[in-house]
């Protein structure tokens, strides 16, 4: 049945801030999908702006969910890593890669880890390194402009032309990526895009609301997934991605108070249409 698919992600959940997996399930269930969440971690914020946050790690014990998952012979048709946290869980994804996946399934890699120009500061170059042994392995990546570089090793600019992205598209596919999103490019000082690379490479503009909000790169991930597995146009589902997550910034940025996430409830709505 169209959509019938079952999606494992696995993913952080950061139980107070609206991110990772918290954005990730209700999203993809509005598109209609059952999604398995695997928690790389648990910890009680995300990272981003919270003092003293609590983790749990989990990799020892996601190890034996898969045990688990083998022995009930599961399978399923996507797989979607986003923030994984640690090499450990590195590790996971490749195995839930080579036993949990069919034919035609597909991996879907957010490679999570910087954001402005900088890697956040819990990851380093091993880091890096380790996501960048899932690249070649993905169907897709939708890395931001900072974690294009960092896998690159491009030097991360504010202003650039087409060019430069262009050089940035090449290096991820001498990386071994086969399809490309790269979100927050902006050519012009009030307009901000996604780039989509297919066959070739297209770029979706739409316009910059200066205040950026935590959380957009998973709304954004999740939202592209949801239309990807719909329509299977890049473009478009970057398209449709691009736009909600604008409307969801809008919906946030007047309350001073909600500075750690985007208010996407209530545009849920939207999406099921
Ligand atoms: O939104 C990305 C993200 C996910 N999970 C955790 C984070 C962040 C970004 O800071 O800290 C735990």
């Amino acid at each position: 049945m169209f959509n019938d698919k079952k999606i494992i992600t696995i993913q952080d959940i950061s139980c107070y801030g609206q991110c990772s997996s918290t954005v990730a399930l209700p999203i993809l269930s509005c598109f209609g999908y059952e999604t398995i969440v695997l928690p790389s971690m648990i910890l009680s914020t995300h990272t981003g702006g919270f003092k003293g946050f609590q983790i749990v790690d989990l990799s020892d014990k996601i190890n034996r969910f898969l045990d688990h998952y083998q022995s009930l012979e599961l399978k399923f048709d996507v797989l979607y890593a986003a923030y994984l946290g640690d090499d450990k869980v590195v590790d996971i994804v490749h195995r839930a890669n080579d036993f949990f996946l069919k034919e035609n399934s597909l991996f879907v890699l957010d490679p999570v880890m910087g954001d402005n120009g900088k890697l956040y500061p819990q990851f380093n170059e091993d880091y890096v390194a380790s996501i960048k042994t899932l690249v070649s392995k993905a169907d897709i990546i939708i890395p931001n402009l900072t974690e294009a570089c960092a896998l690159t090793g491009i030097e991360y600019k504010d202003k650039y032309d087409e060019e430069y992205i262009k050089n940035v598209v090449l290096k991820l596919k001498d990386l071994g990526a086969k399809k490309i999103i790269i979100t927050g490019v902006s050519y012009k000082p009030d307009r901000l895009g996604v780039v989509s690379y297919d066959k070739e490479i297209k770029y979706y503009e739409h316009e910059r609301i200066e205040k950026g909000c935590h959380g957009t790169g998973d709304v954004f991930a999740s939202t592209f997934l949801g239309s990807y597995l719909n329509n299977s146009d890049l473009y478009e589902a970057s398209k449709i991605a691009a736009d909600f997550v604008v409307k969801c910034i809008k919906n946030t940025i007047q309350d001073k108070d909600h500075w750690y996430g985007v208010k996407f409830e209530p545009l849920l709505k939207d999406l099921v249409k």
